[in-house]
């Protein structure tokens, strides 16, 4: 609804933000009008809960009595009974069309230095090829195997909508049909400083962030998405963020098992090297699961426990992948003001009392986020916890080097996929210490498992000496794999 300036002065005082107008006579009548609608939109019962609980009083942690490891099923393989029947489960589940995809990319990703979307970073070591487009060759593959319809609901914030959306449609949504790529936007929340107060970012602009991935709840079904799924016949949403280059998208053990226990919610999880390495922890908190996150590990020290041999106890890290049924996002929807906020100290760049830009050197203010795992807790069943290896699931790409970049996650996908052309017959030049020497790259077009490419790679083997690209948009340099190329 509208607001005038006298009613917006009214509700900020009431709640002691006027200092938000302190610019209101510099400002031309367009932005005027993008301040009003910014405060039109406030929840101000919201970041008084917040300001109060959160910023001017320290926050207390939640106790509990009993934290308890998560029960885990093991890595699925075709060796095991009960895995073989997820797969299949899997497969019925995605030739029938139940399955949809749900990728997060609302973050600001200000780690990887990036200018524009994280989606849009050339992670392929040759060609290139983005975060997204690798995500939509794996889509291509499983529409083509399944002869089916995987609708891919991309949530975006006001930080990224519109690059992306541009990006997609430069790119040709990767030859996928727009029809079925649907863009849904997430809402933003003020930040504020160490007294609380409502930063500005611009004088006529808050300084806000978006509220989390834990916002893809309200936003998948205020906006439509839920709808848009039921009235496809999709079920289940298989969720993944931009920054895992690796990830299984519709992963068939994985959605198999979910149906298998009429499972609301379901969630991957890897071994956790060491303690504190950053990512949260699958835990059960007093009877309820829970994500612990790295933030918040000091909290509760027996999740750094280790046992004799250092290994964590609490190993069960969170890649960030999960499987929410449609049913459960509208019924936990009616929840959502029971989901916690969670709370980073960060450097906000603000407007001084005379409007210049602040950059500041150390964090001088709060952002608040929801966190979709907080879901778990209010699943009826008991969520599905599947175990899975790191390589070819989860290689986040969270920074340039060191763990969990790009430079990291090179080198892993290069010794996965040299595993694939060795047991094509394909031999792979190594150093003295066994490591891959050469660049490799295999569009997911071409192939999604070791298996489908040992399948597909059709003409003459034999070892390999220089860099290797493999797929409908790669360079082949090597002679003896031209059919590759054509096989496609
Ligand atoms: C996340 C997990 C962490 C660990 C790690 C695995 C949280 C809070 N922590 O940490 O437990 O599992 O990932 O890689 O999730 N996003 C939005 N909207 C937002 C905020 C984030 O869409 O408002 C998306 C973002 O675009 C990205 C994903 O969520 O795809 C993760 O965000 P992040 O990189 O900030 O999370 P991170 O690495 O701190």
């Amino acid at each position: 609804m509208a607001l005038d300036e006298g009613e917006a002065r009214r509700r900020l005082a009431e709640h002691g933000q006027e200092h938000v107008l302190r610019f209101w006579s510099r400002l031309g009548d367009a932005q005027r009008t993008q301040l009003l609608s910014e405060i039109a939109s406030l929840d101000f019962a919201l970041m008084d809960h917040l300001i109060r609980d959160w910023v001017l009083s320290e926050p207390k942690p939640e106790t509990f009595s009993r934290v308890e490891p998560v029960p885990v099923y093991p890595v699925a393989g075709p060796d095991r009974a009960d895995a073989r029947e997820a797969w299949e489960a899997g497969c019925d589940a995605l030739r029938e069309g139940r399955v949809g995809l749900v990728l997060v990319a609302g973050g600001q990703g200000t780690r990887l230095g990036f200018e524009g979307p994280k989606g849009a970073y050339p992670i392929g070591p040759i060609s290139g090829r983005s975060l997204f487009e690798f995500h939509a060759e794996k889509i291509h593959n499983l529409q083509k195997t399944f002869q089916c319809t995987l609708p891919w609901y991309i949530m975006v914030s006001e930080a990224t909508a519109a690059e992306t959306k541009e990006f997609f449609e430069a790119k040709s949504y990767f030859g996928l049909s727009p029809l079925d790529i649907i863009f849904f936007e997430q809402a933003m929340i003020p930040c504020v400083d160490e007294k609380g107060r409502f930063l500005l970012e611009e004088p006529h602009r808050l300084a806000r962030n978006p509220n989390g991935h834990g916002g893809c709840i309200p936003a998948l079904v205020e906006n439509g998405i839920t709808a848009d799924a039921g009235n496809r016949g999709v079920q289940i949403l298989s969720y993944f963020q931009v920054d895992n280059w690796a990830v299984k998208v519709a992963d068939l053990y994985f959605i198999g098992y979910h149906v298998l226990h009429e499972a609301e919610m379901s969630s991957k999880v890897h071994r956790k090297t060491t303690p504190r390495e950053p990512v949260g922890v699958h835990c059960v908190c007093d009877g309820q699961y829970r994500v612990i996150e790295y933030t918040e590990l000091d909290i509760y020290p027996q999740l750094l426990e280790t046992d004799s041999e250092g290994r964590p106890i609490h190993y069960a890290g969170n890649p960030a992948i999960h499987i929410l049924s449609v049913n459960f996002v509208e019924r936990v929807y009616e929840h959502f003001d029971r989901f916690p906020w969670h709370r980073a100290h960060k450097k906000i760049p603000y407007r001084d009392e005379a409007g210049q830009l602040v950059k500041p050197e150390r964090p001088n203010g709060y952002k608040f986020e929801t966190f979709v795992f907080d879901a778990l807790r209010f699943t009826r069943h008991d969520p599905v916890v599947l175990e899975i290896v790191r390589p070819g699931e989860y290689t986040p790409i969270k920074q340039l080097s060191g763990d969990n970049s790009v430079e990291s996650a090179w080198l892993i996908m290069r010794e996965y996929w040299a595993d694939w052309l060795e047991a094509a017959g394909c031999p792979v030049p190594r150093d003295a210490s066994g490591k891959v020497s050469i660049k490799i790259e295999i569009s997911p077009q071409f192939a999604l498992s070791r298996d489908e490419f040992v399948r597909n790679l059709s003409g003459s083997k034999g070892p390999i000496s220089e860099d290797v690209s493999i797929g409908p948009l790669g360079q082949c340099p090597l002679s003896f794999m031209k059919g590759i190329r054509e096989t496609n």
